[in-house]
């Protein structure tokens, strides 16, 4: 945090921008909290004041100062989809830079989006070194709006902006001072005064006034190499795919490199109103507030007590298990994990190191990190080692007679106050807290595989767990950097749950007409990294499968039977070659075409639409029952759910939000259409009718 400069008089501009004085320096002071966004009155606050600043003759340098915890971390996102408000920010860019007089940005927290860009129009950056910044708007299906794409190449290259600009990812002070973004670093916690006196030596050393817009050489030297671009968007494909926003800030790049700053910055203001008004940036922008709406809980506020957890135990060393495990070790917490077996446990913790050191090898963790971590893993054949700790996660077989002994036999060893939680996927946890003398200190703690990666978790709350326990597992799942979604007790919760109609459909259409790989196309052009048929390969046909009880009546069950488990045996829906690349399978074809003939249905030719229609529509059907029941708290909810848990494309908002954007209206029509063909698994819910009727969305719940 910046200390406040003295300065001898200041000038209210407006409520959030103040024109303070010292001596010939003018500080332009924003403060606009929570963390000064370009909103309306703060860029008319800027221009007022570099006005004011530079009429006045006894005024020799401006330094642009935001006060609280960061400069300015971008336009105004609430703004966004409303009637614009003057002066836009590119004019308040250009403003800054046309100044008369030099103006010095005092950066600290995160400069991000507009908040660089007006940075990058003053005529020199100074930045404490805990401060970052960056270019974020692709992550809102954005481009920077404000010059950004056409002051950054011109400052670092070509190179580094397209990295910068499509990764949206920060970059740290010290990086910016190398790259040139920033001139000095100043000291920590003394960066006004440090600012003030960089613009007296600007002032005293009569330096010229630096503009970005006119530096040429690093653009110059790109000039007439095309392969520059050609083979980022080659390196880039896959991680860009299905989104627009990375190809329309690579082109203002190219413009950067290739036409005059005047003509660029048109071609950067016609792709970014294409982009704020398209259907990506919506859904994206609508997903950046998603993910700050699940922290709120109605009846559970921000001083809600939490417990304390100081020791987490983690019954189960398997992939879930050891997943869970190496989140706490990695937030610093000890864990003590007990399997039943020496071989399972030995089995467990190695595959925990060998996790830890494939992430050294690619140079995201040293050795000693590695020590650090499996330090505090504490294997055990013995549940009351568990005695002493706070929070015991059960990630054992999903078995509910399995549960509820080892629940039984937690509830015996756990000290008072410890939270039990279960890792269950479907199964009652009301029923399992049954089990336990303490059904307030038990919940779900649902976390999806591999759990030390996917960042969701649901927590799931029993009817009768107490809110402390509920803040206490919201508040670790933060601290162990999940994005924790509060859900009720059904089976399989939010996501499972949903995911069930899109498997059933997926099942039935194969048989309809459609063959696993037409399914798994049309998922996977709509922006899943892959279909619900490729996904069964991966994880394995015979998960909950057995030869003892398989009946041959599916076609999962059919290829187990045929040992085409997926890609671990080279075969499953798909057939891999040694380097596990899928394609269609005539003897799978032939297998669905005798089970069609089988069952008596007359295959037909299906459309990609229907195949997405009962795929998806089903999905939303059964979010919106899903808040029929207060499952979910909120239908944002279950769009993080989807996005982080399912990898529901982010440029595609969630289902709950796609089915506005498609128009309820019309995923009802089409639903009602299949229930009269295919039959009641397609009924309407009631809220999905109710919403329609009246001409609103999920979101005016
Ligand atoms: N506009 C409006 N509100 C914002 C905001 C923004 N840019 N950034 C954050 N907030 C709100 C947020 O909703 C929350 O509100 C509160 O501030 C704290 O946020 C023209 C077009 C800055 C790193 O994308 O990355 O500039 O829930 O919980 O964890 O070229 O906020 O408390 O009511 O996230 O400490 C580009 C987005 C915009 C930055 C702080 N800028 N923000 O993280 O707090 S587009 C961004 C962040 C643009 C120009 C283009 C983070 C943060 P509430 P928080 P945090």
């Amino acid at each position: 945090m910046s200390s406040a400069a003295e300065t001898s008089s200041a000038t209210r501009i407006n409520p959030v921008v103040e024109l303070r004085r010292d001596g010939e320096i003018a500080v332009l002071a924003v403060n606009s909290p929570p963390v000064n966004a370009l909103s309306a009155q703060v860029r008319e606050g800027i221009v007022e004041g570099i006005r004011q600043a530079g009429t006045d003759a006894s005024v020799k340098a401006v330094v642009l100062h935001c006060d609280g915890r960061t400069f300015f971390a971008g336009a105004d996102i609430s703004e966004f989809g409303k009637p614009p408000k003057q002066p836009m920010l590119p004019e308040v860019v250009d403003f800054i830079e046309a100044s008369s007089k030099p103006v010095v940005a005092a950066l600290h927290g995160t400069a991000l989006g507009g908040g660089l860009e007006t940075a990058l129009a003053c005529h020199y950056r100074v930045a404490v070194p805990s401060a970052k910044c960056g270019f974020p708007e692709v992550k809102l299906g954005l481009l920077p709006g404000a010059g950004g794409t056409q002051r950054l190449p011109r400052l670092v290259g070509p190179e580094r902006a397209l990295e910068m600009i499509t990764s949206g990812s920060p970059i740290s002070a010290k990086a910016a001072k190398e790259m040139g973004i920033v001139d000095e670093i100043v000291d920590e916690g003394n960066l006004l005064a440090s600012a003030i006196a960089f613009a007296r030596k600007v002032v005293a050393e009569n330096r010229p006034l630096k503009k970005v817009r006119d530096l040429d050489d690093k653009i110059a030297a790109a000039r007439g190499k095309p392969e520059i671009f050609q083979e980022f968007r080659k390196a880039n494909a896959r991680k860009f795919r299905g989104f627009q926003a990375p190809e329309y800030n690579i082109r203002c790049i190219e413009a950067a490199v290739n036409q005059p700053f005047d003509e660029g910055i048109k071609l950067e203001r016609k792709l970014f109103q294409e982009l704020v008004s398209g259907e990506q940036s919506a859904a994206q922008r609508h997903v950046f507030f998603a993910e700050r709406q699940v922290w709120k809980i109605p009846d559970i506020s921000d001083d809600t007590p939490t417990l304390p957890v100081k020791k987490v135990g983690v019954i189960g060393a398997g992939t879930m298990g050891g997943g869970i495990s190496m989140n706490f070790a990695n937030a610093g917490l000890p864990v003590t994990i007990v399997e039943a077996k020496p071989e399972a446990l030995e089995r467990g913790l190695g595959v925990i190191r060998r996790n830890y050191e494939s992430t050294a090898k690619k140079g995201r963790m040293s050795m000693e990190d590695v020590e650090r971590r499996m330090g505090l893993l504490t294997g055990s054949l013995n549940m009351e080692d568990l005695a002493d700790c706070d929070l015991i996660i059960e990630a054992v077989f999903e078995n509910m007679a399995i549960k509820k002994e080892i629940f039984s036999k937690l509830d015996a060893i756990a000290k008072p106050g410890a939270i039990l939680a279960s890792n269950t996927s479907y199964l009652n946890v009301n029923e399992i807290a049954a089990m336990t003398k303490r059904p307030e200190h038990v919940l779900g703690m649902h976390f999806f595989s591999p759990a030390n990666v996917m960042r969701l978790l649901e927590v799931v709350r029993g009817e009768k767990t107490d809110k402390r326990v509920i803040a206490t597992a919201m508040q670790l799942g933060r601290q162990i950097g999940k994005i924790a979604v509060l859900v009720g007790v059904c089976h399989g919760f939010v996501g499972n749950r949903m995911l069930e109609p899109r498997q059933r459909e997926a099942n039935r259409l194969i048989l309809e007409g459609a063959m696993p790989w037409d399914v798994d196309r049309v998922l996977y052009e709509f922006g899943f990294p892959m279909g619900p048929f490729a996904m069964a390969d991966l994880a394995g046909l015979d998960i909950g499968w057995s030869r003892e009880t398989s009946k041959g009546e599916t076609v999962r069950e059919i290829l187990c039977e045929q040992d085409r488990r997926g890609q671990k045996t080279g075969a499953g829906f798909y057939d891999y070659d040694e380097s596990r690349n899928a394609k269609p399978s005539k003897l799978v074809e032939q297998i669905i075409l005798d089970l069609s003939a089988k069952k008596g249905i007359a295959r037909r030719t299906i459309s990609d639409q229907e195949i997405l229609e009962r795929c998806v529509y089903t999905m939303i059907n059964e979010g919106a029952k899903i808040l029929e029941e207060g499952i979910a708290i909120r239908s944002s909810d279950i769009d993080i759910v989807w996005i982080n848990g399912y990898g529901w494309p982010i440029y595609r908002g969630g289902p709950m939000f796609y089915g506005e954007q498609v128009g309820l209206g019309k995923v009802l029509d089409r639903l009602r259409v299949y229930e009269a063909k295919l039959g009641p698994e397609f009924k309407p819910s009631a809220l999905l009718e109710r919403l329609v009727a009246e001409g609103k969305g999920f979101r005016d719940l």
